[in-house]
């Protein structure tokens, strides 16, 4: 299926999502957070798609954040700041709560709503070309769609406030010191290593890789006590899939698991 400002490529058991406007970097306006929305709806549906990779069009960026022409521009019946905070929490909260694992394939500029849309994602893998960054202190705002929460929860209070605070970017070596990215790779690499780690995840449960999911949001969203009820349901709903038991016997058997995702 095809959208107004991304495109959906399926190859076998991986769907790759590309931000598709090089001409602004891959900035996300309006359109791209509802092409988003319906892509994603329809992906999470789809049983035969077991991992997701986003990536951006061109050579030069992933996504340089929100559209600023668009933000610049908007007056009236515009949405409102509390609006915008919603309307992009909720995209980038339905790529983490996807059931399949979702990859950032980052070639370039991920700044500002590009940078948070990769931390949506569950792994990241970036060139060393890319560059990161919240620029957003510079224009007047700062990254109110989660931007400052999950950055915080993933790299911690000192440096998520230096990020924010100082609004200046930085090399992909500095990202993977932080722990922002999981895998660095050189340039030509990029695509490879993407590929990879989609078919290493693709092999796995479907079930075991939605309920781990499941517990790790849940321990980012919720208190201790929660989160452990909320991961013993997880792993009740693992073991007890068909999955499993294949998983397990085809250890003892000595043969590679055929997991059906149920
Ligand atoms: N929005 C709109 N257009 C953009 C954006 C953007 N974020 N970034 C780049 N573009 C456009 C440029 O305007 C230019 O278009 P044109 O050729 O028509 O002038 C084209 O892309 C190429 O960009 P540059 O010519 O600027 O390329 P450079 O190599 O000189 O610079 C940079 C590259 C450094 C990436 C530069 O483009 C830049 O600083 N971009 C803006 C980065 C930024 O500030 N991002 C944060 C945006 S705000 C945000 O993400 C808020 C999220 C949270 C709230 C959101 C509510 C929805």
């Amino acid at each position: 299926m095809q959208f107004e400002t991304i495109l959906q490529d399926n190859d076998g058991p991986v769907a790759t999502i590309t931000m598709n406007r090089p001409d602004a970097l891959n900035a996300l306006n309006g359109q791209v957070f509802r092409d988003l929305t319906d892509c994603l709806l329809g992906i999470a549906k789809d049983r035969e798609i077991r991992v997701v990779v986003i990536k951006g069009a061109g050579d030069r960026a992933f996504v340089a954040g929100a559209d600023i022409k668009e933000m610049a521009a908007s007056e009236g019946a515009a949405p409102t700041g509390s609006e915008r905070s919603y309307f992009g929490m909720h995209v980038y909260d339905q790529i983490r709560h996807m059931p399949q694992p979702v990859i950032a394939s980052i070639n370039g500029y991920a700044l500002g709503g590009g940078m948070l849309l990769a931390m949506a994602c569950d792994v990241r893998v970036a060139a060393d070309s890319a560059t990161f960054g919240y620029p957003e202190i510079k224009l007047g705002i700062f990254p109110g769609t989660g931007g400052t929460i999950l950055l915080d929860r993933l790299i911690g209070p000192a440096n998520a406030r230096s990020i924010c605070l100082t609004g200046e970017l930085f090399d992909a070596a500095r990202a993977y010191q932080l722990g922002l990215i999981t895998h660095l790779v050189a340039r030509d690499e990029l695509a490879g290593e993407t590929a990879r780690l989609a078919a290493l995840m693709a092999g796995y449960s479907p079930v075991a890789l939605r309920e781990t999911k499941n517990a790790l949001n849940a321990s980012m969203e919720m208190d201790f006590e929660a989160a452990r009820e909320a991961e013993i349901a997880a792993h009740a709903r693992c073991f007890a899939s068909n999955d499993r038991v294949e998983g397990m016997k085809a250890f003892v058997e000595k043969r590679s698991p055929r997991f059906r995702g149920d």
